[in-house]
């Protein structure tokens, strides 16, 4: 593995030498390490392997990412509080020049600076955190909101679209390939009493009353980076930053940021929306934003804190009825307790 890992990094223009790592995160998709450099005076980096089953293009994504991460720094360097190294994503090119290294096997690697001395919160246990990540997802939006075209590369179609993802559903339980759908009839129903209460979203941009902006479509409260005195370091994940509906950022925040529980908690009754983590996030997302939305945009922030819980737990579904082929698990039914916790 460290031999693999080796001949990897030396097609990357890094400063120094692998010096170990290992396993890194505990995100869902990419498989992520942190990667230790002998050298003092260089810098450590992330090495990701991107889900080319969940990412079938992954050079569209790459160009995506690097534009969004300049678009970015270029603002920052106008601010002398700004840690460019720290406050952005930083993407180092393989030694040909490309942003990714694709291995004999087919496998696409990208390198990124790695962003020392931050942690993230899978649970939100003050108010206060909950404002920062509001303020920090909101200046996001806000640092995007004039990015120049061409538009981005969809990296997933249709990645929130509710009809789409209700039809791959009810696809899956028909299919039913793991003979799973009989065990979770309770949880199919509850799909089907909500369905048509969650394209709200959906028929508000098809009426053109909400404008398609670009969003970062996994704002998961762990894809943000805190520093040791709680300030937002830097906002991660960029694979889903692509045209969208401001309620997906808004929507899958507040699922995570202000949620008393974890989103795959075994223990249900501590899963619940703190009233007031979801104040204080809106707060400081609105301080950001509130001058560019329109009115249809703020008045349905809160439904798309409902319709999140409920597309994740359907996209949670989805995976366990079909086997378990996307999001990594940890144990036999993780997908069956994640859609639970949603719920
Ligand atoms: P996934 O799509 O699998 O969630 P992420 O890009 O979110 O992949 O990376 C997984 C984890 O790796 C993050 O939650 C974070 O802990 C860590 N990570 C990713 N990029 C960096 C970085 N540049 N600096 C520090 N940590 C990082
Ligand atoms: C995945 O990549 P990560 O772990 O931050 C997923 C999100 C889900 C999330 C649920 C590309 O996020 O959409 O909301 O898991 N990312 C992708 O935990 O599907
Ligand atoms: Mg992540």
């Amino acid at each position: 593995m460290e031999d693999k890992i080796n001949s990897i990094v030396e097609k990357f223009d890094i400063c120094g030498t692998y010096a170990g790592g290992g396993s890194y995160g505990n995100g869902h998709i990419n498989e992520t390490l942190l990667i230790k450099t002998a050298e003092k005076e260089c810098d450590d980096y992330i090495l990701q392997k991107v889900n080319h089953y969940v990412f079938r293009d992954v050079e569209g994504l790459m160009q995506n990412m690097q534009r969004v991460t300049e678009h970015i720094r270029s603002k920052l360097k106008l601010d002398a509080q700004a840690d460019i190294k720290r406050n952005v994503i930083t993407i180092i090119p393989a030694k040909d020049g490309k942003l990714f290294y694709k291995d004999e096997s087919g496998g696409y690697w990208r390198i990124l600076l790695f962003i020392d001395g931050g942690h993230s919160y899978d649970i939100v246990d003050s108010p206060q955190k909950a404002y920062m990540g509001g303020r920090a997802f909101g200046n996001f939006q806000k640092l995007l909101s004039d990015f120049p075209p061409p538009p981005l590369v969809e990296t997933i179609p249709d990645f929130h679209n509710i009809e789409m993802r209700l039809q791959t559903f009810f696809r899956t339980v028909e299919e039913d390939p793991q003979g799973r759908a009989a065990e979770v009839k309770e949880e199919i129903s509850h799909v089907e009493k909500r369905q048509d209460e969650m394209k709200t979203i959906y028929n508000l941009g098809k009426a053109g009353k909400i404008p398609l902006r670009i969003t970062h479509n996994d704002t998961k409260f762990n894809n943000i980076l805190f520093d040791d005195r709680d300030n937002v370091l830097c906002i991660l994940d960029l694979d889903t930053v692509m045209p969208g509906y401001i309620h997906y950022d808004f929507g899958d925040a507040i699922r995570t940021g202000a949620n008393t529980g974890a989103e795959d908690d075994e223990d249900l009754s501590r899963v619940s929306l703190d009233i007031n983590l979801f104040k204080a996030y809106a707060q400081g997302f609105l301080e950001e934003t509130h001058s560019f939305l329109n009115q249809h945009e703020i008045d349905n922030l809160a439904f798309s804190a409902k319709l999140f819980a409920f597309s994740q737990a359907l996209r949670f579904l989805t995976d366990y009825i079909a086997g378990d082929v996307y999001y990594k698990i940890h144990y036999a039914k993780h997908n069956l307790q994640r859609t639970k916790a949603q719920f």
